[in-house]
């Protein structure tokens, strides 16, 4: 098994709710991963429309960019064999209805307002989570870890 690295973001809806950020910690920790860095952070606008620029000229770009500079996030790097597939399965659908249905255990579909509202981020590729971490924390340096703290997960 292969050890990956992924970001996590637990969203400002999640976050105003101390309960709900403590059940989503928790079931990180009881889902195998390892913290490998945590922090609590609050967006600029333009740090939203940076991060989700990908999006921009979508219907709900301005309501996504608004809310994820609406308050506190907390950022995760997390670690663990196909960490990235993982922390999407447990977060579920990103459209809130879908995860109800589909996925009624998943964070989404316990958790989600709306579809913008949808409690938590997760990469979806080694691209995207290498972006991401960079973005997030801009002093880590996946590389280096990868040469010399993930041996220390082998044995
Ligand atoms: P995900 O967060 O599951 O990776 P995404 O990358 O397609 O989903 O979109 C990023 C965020 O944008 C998503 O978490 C919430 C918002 N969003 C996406 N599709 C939306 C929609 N149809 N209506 C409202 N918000 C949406
Ligand atoms: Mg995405």
């Amino acid at each position: 098994k292969v050890l990956q690295l992924t970001l996590a973001v637990i969203k400002p809806d999640a976050v105003a709710h101390p309960l709900m950020l403590q059940a989503l910690h928790q079931k990180i920790l009881e889902n195998d991963f390892a913290i490998i860095r945590c922090k609590d952070l609050v967006w600029r606008k333009q740090d939203s429309e940076r991060f989700y620029a990908e999006h921009s000229g979508r219907f709900f770009y301005q309501r996504l960019v608004e809310f994820m500079s609406s308050g506190q996030m907390r950022a995760y790097i997390l670690a663990r064999d196909d960490a990235i597939r993982h922390w999407r399965e447990l977060m579920g659908p990103t459209k809130v209805f879908r995860a109800r249905y589909t996925s009624p255990s998943s964070i989404r579909g316990q958790f989600g307002l709306t579809d913008t509202r949808n409690t938590t981020h997760g990469s979806d590729s080694v691209e995207s989570a290498q972006r991401e971490i960079a973005f997030f924390f801009p002093d880590f340096c996946v590389e280096e870890w990868m040469q010399k703290e993930e041996p220390l997960f082998r044995g």
